[in-house]
Order: structure tokens, then sequence, then C-alpha cells
């Protein structure tokens, strides 16, 4: 096998890193989304249908989230972006602000924040973005234009997700490509592990199970990635790619 020489790390996180601190998943039994139907809650056509309901449904969110603290999943991420010394990339698929509160920088929110509200664009909004840790109220004008037409800074379904030339432009420049805690069943956040293979990446996936794209990584590690991540981390940080060849050739 050839020598492994890994300069940039890309990790993406799913809901699955923050369930140790108690945000429940999505991909529950009954599938609903938070007891709702996806396409109830997490689509333009259902905010045009029914702002009030998305909203509360957000609001009732952001008001929990003031009482949810990261779990050593989201503060090993934090010390290998302090410490790691080549280039690293953390994209989060999560809207929560546990990556932040554990101490990483530039988190690349991909679907968005819970703790932002944005004047809509669709709606004639002029699309600046307010950071808010309160319920919405739909009175609020744009500090920028005055409309009334603030929304949550969330990307529903059918929405183009956020930073995406970013995003592309560090996969493609990515060594060691890192998912933890999703389930790899949404687009183009699935798809990530693909385009970081094509560009020679190692991929290694953390989840309770293998994700729906289990066949494009050279590694699983499987278990609570509170406990897994940590001593990925640690040993990561300390043997560099000597570690990941022998994770890949174990595998
Ligand atoms: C777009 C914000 C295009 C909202 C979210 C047919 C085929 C393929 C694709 C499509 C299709 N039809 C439509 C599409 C596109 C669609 C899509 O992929 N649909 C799926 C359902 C088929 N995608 C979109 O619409 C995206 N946009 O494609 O735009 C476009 C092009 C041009 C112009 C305009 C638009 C936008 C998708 C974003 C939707 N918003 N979130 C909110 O949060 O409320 S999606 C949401 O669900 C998450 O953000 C995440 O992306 C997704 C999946 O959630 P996960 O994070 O994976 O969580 P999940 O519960 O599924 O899994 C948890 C995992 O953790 C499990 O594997 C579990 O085992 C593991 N786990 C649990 N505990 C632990 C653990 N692991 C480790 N440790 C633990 N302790």
């Amino acid at each position: 096998m050839k020598q492994l020489n890994i300069k940039n790390i890309v990790v993406l996180t799913g809901a699955g890193i923050s369930a140790e601190s108690g945000i429940p998943v999505f991909r529950s039994e009954t599938g609903l989304w938070e007891n709702h139907r996806v396409e109830d809650v997490c689509t333009p056509e259902a905010y045009d249908r029914n702002p009030a309901l998305v909203r509360n449904f957000y609001d009732g969110m952001r008001v929990k989230l003031a009482n949810i603290k990261p779990n050593p999943a989201h503060l090993a991420l934090a010390r290998l972006g302090r410490e790691w010394k080549g280039g690293y990339t953390l994209v989060t698929q999560n809207i929560d602000n546990l990556h932040e509160q554990a101490g990483s920088e530039n988190v690349i929110h991909m679907h968005g924040e819970l703790m932002k509200i944005r004047c809509y664009e669709d709606y004639g909004g002029c699309g600046t973005v307010v950071e808010t840790d309160r319920p919405q109220d739909p009175e609020q004008p744009c500090p920028n234009c005055g409309k009334k037409l603030l929304r949550p800074h969330i990307v529903w379904f059918g929405e183009m997700p956020l930073d995406m030339d970013l995003i592309s432009e560090r996969l493609s420049k990515s060594d060691l490509f890192i998912s933890i805690g999703t389930s790899g069943v949404v687009y183009p956040a699935a798809g990530f592990v693909r385009s970081a293979k094509f560009a020679g990446a190692v991929t290694v996936e953390f989840n309770l199970e293998p994700s729906a794209t289990k066949g494009y990584f050279d590694a699983g590690v499987y278990g609570k990635a509170g406990t897994t991540l940590p001593d990925f981390v640690d040993r990561l940080l300390s043997r560099g790619s000597e570690y990941i060849s022998e994770l890949i050739r174990g595998a």
C-alpha cells in the first residue's frame, strides 16, 4: 500500500454527533421529524402554507438548545481543529451550535443554523442574516431593509445547501475524509464521501452501525462517537498518517 502523507482533513458531521448531548436524531422508527412530517415543517412549501407552524417548530428547538451542552465528540473535533498541523475543514449538517460551544471555529453549517434568521429573498427580502436566541417575532423588521420577512435560516428540502463551492474545493484537496453520525441518506451531503474518494482521500466513518454510503469508506469505527472519537483524535494527533494506514489495513 502506498505511503500515506495526510495533510488536509475534511470532517462531515450529522445528527449522531449531537445525540449524546440529548438532541434526538432524525431517522426515528416513526420516520417523523421530531414528531412532525418532514413535508409539514422542512420545505419551502410548508412555510408558504403555514409559516407559524414552521416558525414554532424551530422556536421550540432553539429554546431547548439553550440548555444543551457539547459532548466529548464535539470537544475532540475542537481539539483536532486546534492541534492539526495541516488543512482542517469542519462541515456540519447540524443546525445546532454545539461545535462552536465546544470551541470549533469556522464551522461550515451547510444546512443553516438554528440561532439565525434571514430576510427571505423568495418573498422579496434582502437576504440579511440576523442572530437570535429567542422565539421568532413575525413582526420583527429586518435590520437592513426594514421589511417583515424574516424566516428561520435553515436549508429546507428542495433548497440549495450553503457554501457548496467552498465545500467542493476542500473535498477536492482532501487527504482524509471523516464522516461522523450521519445516515448518509440526504444529498448532496451524502455524496461528499464519493467526491473525497475521487480526490484520492482516505475515508473513515464513525457511526453506531454502517451507514447507507458505507461502501465508499475505507474503514468504519462503530460505537458511540462520544467514546470512539476522542481516542481516534488522540492517536491521529500523536501518530498521524501511520495510524491511519494501520486503521485501514485492519479494516
Ligand atoms: C438539494 C435542516 C437541490 C433542517 C436538513 C431523491 C434522491 C436523491 C436526492 C433527492 C431525491 N429527492 C430529493 C432529493 C434531494 C434532497 C434529499 O436528499 N432527499 C432525501 C430525503 C432523499 N436533498 C435536498 O433537498 C437538499 N437540497 O438537493 O437542493 C437544489 C439544486 C438547485 C437549486 C436548489 C436546490 C437539501 C437537504 C437539506 C434538508 N435539511 N436539515 C432541520 O435540521 O430541521 S436535512 C437533515 O437530515 C440533516 O441536516 C441531514 O442532512 C439529514 C440526515 O440527517 P443525519 O444528520 O444523517 O441524521 P439521521 O438521523 O438521518 O442519522 C443519524 C445517524 O447518527 C445515524 O446513522 C445513527 O446511526 C448515528 N448515530 C446516532 N447516535 C450516534 C450515532 N453515531 C455515532 N454516535 C452516536 N452516539
